[in-house]
């Protein structure tokens, strides 16, 4: 007969026994119990951000061409807002996105305009694919100043902008512009039959080969929003967004995600915008996600306070503000293997992601942990 001790004494042994065994045969199960883990696990995080573990092998296709012809593809688009004269720097950024990307996954090309393209544009365009491109005039409604913008209002700002030297701050057509990119790209007819896009800019560049497709880790990994580089805001630019902002989170508490990133864009739950945002030149995106009632509703509610034209709201910030409020944190992606430059910055993989990707920047030439990057505080979410 045992005494009641010996069992407990037992009990614990066996217990004992099983975790240890199970910690060394099981990573995930010694991940899931070592104090640092349980630890973080009450802050709700888990110390490495999602791109720390790279892209899964299954992704991958490193033949020159995708053979056989890519099984499985996205719903997807570029997204290119030009004008005619921005043609050589569009060139300049869709040869490299086809050298680096595209000849082996053939995603289609969506060019908008608020004026026809030319016919130079069109051929000169067309001619650097194999993949389908159409080009699309951007309605009236869409682009222009609305009539009930205060215009007195609207170029007194201007002009106080120029006189402090904000960038584009005299600018009406930039207004338009992110304006358009805020709130209006999404709804064009042309973009309707598509889920995910990949904005691009003129004249940036692509730096390494990209053998996994974004897309298809976007749709599976049900990813809202994907960036390369962030960064902080001019304050001059945007005095009273997030007065806004939080007015709309005031009044629809219920929109707010659980679990979202306001860690990226607030240091203190929202009482002050810390001026982080990503970078808007390059996005890979859910369309969906601005099309959805969330998003509709705080781009309605921050343009008719009048901030695209009495400041100059950018699309990076809003864009980047509403990300964080109505998407989880881990719906936020940083693509890292995407070696990218819009000037003056530039994200350079490092190491072996910088070998892989047969990269041609310079390593040391990197922005992400510069001072004015914002990535330390994406990567302090997790
Ligand atoms: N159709 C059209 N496109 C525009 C207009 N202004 C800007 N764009 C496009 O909008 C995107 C952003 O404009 P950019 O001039 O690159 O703005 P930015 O990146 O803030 O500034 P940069 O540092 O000069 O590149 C680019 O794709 C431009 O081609 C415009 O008035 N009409
Ligand atoms: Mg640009």
């Amino acid at each position: 007969m045992m005494t009641p001790m010996r069992y407990v004494v037992l009990v614990l042994g066996i217990i004992i026994s099983l975790h240890f065994i199970l910690s060394f045969s099981h990573e995930d199960y010694g991940k899931a119990t070592s104090f640092s883990n349980i630890s973080n696990q009450f802050k709700g995080s888990t110390g490495r951000p999602p791109y720390a573990d790279g892209v899964p092998e299954e992704y991958r296709h490193p033949a020159d061409v995708a053979s056989p012809p890519q099984e499985r593809k996205a719903n997807a688009t570029f997204v290119l807002l030009a004008r005619n004269s921005d043609l050589n720097g569009m060139a300049t950024s869709m040869k490299q996105m086809e050298d680096r990307f595209n000849k082996k996954f053939q995603y289609p090309y969506v060019f908008l305009n608020e004026e026809p393209f030319s016919d130079e544009f069109k051929e000169r365009i067309t001619a650097l694919t194999d993949a389908p491109v159409e080009f699309g005039l951007i309605s009236k409604e869409h682009w222009y100043q609305p009539d009930w913008i205060d215009e007195q209002k609207a170029t007194e700002a201007r002009e106080q902008m120029v006189k402090n030297q904000v960038i584009y701050g005299g600018s009406v057509p930039y207004r338009n512009m992110c304006r358009y990119y805020s709130g209006f790209f999404f709804r064009h007819p042309l973009l309707q039959k598509y889920k995910y896009y990949w904005r691009m800019d003129p004249d940036v560049t692509f730096f390494c080969d990209l053998d996994y497709d974004p897309f298809l880790l976007m749709q599976d990994q049900k990813k809202v929003y994907g960036f390369t580089i962030s960064l902080y805001e001019y304050e001059a630019t945007i005095p009273t967004l997030w007065d806004t902002v939080k007015e709309f989170m005031g009044e629809n508490p219920d929109l707010i995600t659980e679990g979202n990133a306001m860690g990226f864009v607030s240091d203190n739950s929202g009482q002050s915008y810390n001026r982080c945002h990503f970078w808007s030149n390059f996005e890979i995106g859910d369309l969906d996600f601005w099309r959805g009632e969330t998003y509709m509703k705080f781009f309605e509610f921050l343009d008719q306070k009048g901030g695209f034209y009495y400041e100059r709201w950018g699309d990076a910030p809003v864009h980047s503000i509403a990300a964080a409020l109505f998407a989880k944190k881990e719906q936020i992606h940083f693509f890292n293997e995407i070696g990218y430059r819009h000037n003056p910055f530039q994200h350079c993989p490092q190491g072996d992601t910088h070998k892989q990707g047969k990269c041609w920047c310079n390593p040391k030439d990197n922005f992400d942990y510069e001072w004015y990057s914002c990535l330390a505080r994406y990567d302090k979410l997790f």
